[in-house]
């Protein structure tokens, strides 16, 4: 099969495009990054080559060893993936001891693949492990309005998780993990990737303060969806701190517990306190 007939392709470039018409794609803002299935290497074998040089990803992830991934590449526009999917994004594999990768596909006219490579990598091997392998996608991008919270709110996941779990009933149900949050660090390194990979270990979202936001997900329905979701719930806080500082009313501890009962999904507790 053709690269760009593979369905994994597809949802790939959907995502892409889908971000950049949210406006979380400004310049070469954000990167994603989707760890192929065996079966789905195999059906596009074809057009895969191997005679790329091995090169450092700048970390460790033995867990991956022997992985594919699809991923945008650094500097590259996420609005024109859509448009030359082979020039802006890549298929790498690690090798055996999980410290290099090797371009099989992709960036036909040269670079390298994201900066937040070892971010995703890292990311990738903590899901991989706590999902049963379930999780394949990890996807980065600028959200405005949860970067301004960053600037207003404590950088506290308890804070975080229950003021964005406050701005919509769903919001409980569709993140129960609650979201991870990460002080300002210089991005693109190791020490990040360290930080927020630990995050991951228990939420499917952490909050880069200043910066942005990394979600986890099985596919990319659900990872778009999450980051949807929590940027939806954080425009909404930000329409209610700019109408007034407090809240009239909003959803209780107690709303939120039997939400959990019926919804059957377990709500932290760490997360119920009272105000
Ligand atoms: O420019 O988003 O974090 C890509 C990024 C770096
Ligand atoms: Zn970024």
């Amino acid at each position: 099969m053709k690269i760009l007939d593979a369905e994994f392709v597809k949802g790939f470039i959907r995502l892409c495009d889908d971000g950049f018409k949210q406006n979380w794609h400004e310049r070469n803002g954000g990167n994603l990054s989707y760890r192929i299935k065996q079966e789905e290497v195999e059906s596009v074998r074809e057009e895969l080559t191997s005679d790329a040089p091995w090169q450092p990803i700048g970390t460790t992830v033995k867990g991956l060893s022997g992985e594919c991934f699809m991923v945008t590449g650094s500097g590259k526009y996420f609005r024109n993936v859509i448009l030359e999917p082979e020039v802006n994004s890549c298929i790498i594999e690690i090798d055996e001891s999980g410290e290099n990768y090797k371009i099989l596909w992709g960036l036909s006219k040269g670079g390298r693949p994201t900066s937040e490579l070892p971010s995703h990598l890292m990311n990738h091997e903590v899901k991989k492990a706590a999902t049963g392998g379930a999780h394949r996608v990890i996807y980065h991008a600028h959200p405005t309005n949860i970067i301004a919270l960053t600037f207003v709110l404590p950088l506290e996941d308890e804070v975080f998780t229950r003021e964005l779990w406050e701005m919509a009933t769903e919001c409980p149900v569709v993140f129960p993990s609650g979201v991870g949050v990460v002080g300002w660090m210089v991005p693109g390194g190791r020490e990040i990737a360290v930080a927020t990979s630990e995050l991951m270990k228990k939420y499917d979202v952490a909050i880069w303060a200043h910066h942005g936001l990394f979600a986890s997900g099985e596919d990319f329905d659900l990872t778009f969806g999450l980051m949807h979701t929590v940027e939806k719930s954080a425009e909404i806080l930000v329409k209610v701190l700019s109408i007034r500082p407090d809240k009239l009313q909003t959803i209780t501890a107690g709303n939120f517990r039997d939400l959990a009962r019926d919804f059957k999904v377990t709500l932290p507790e760490e997360f119920l306190y009272e105000k």
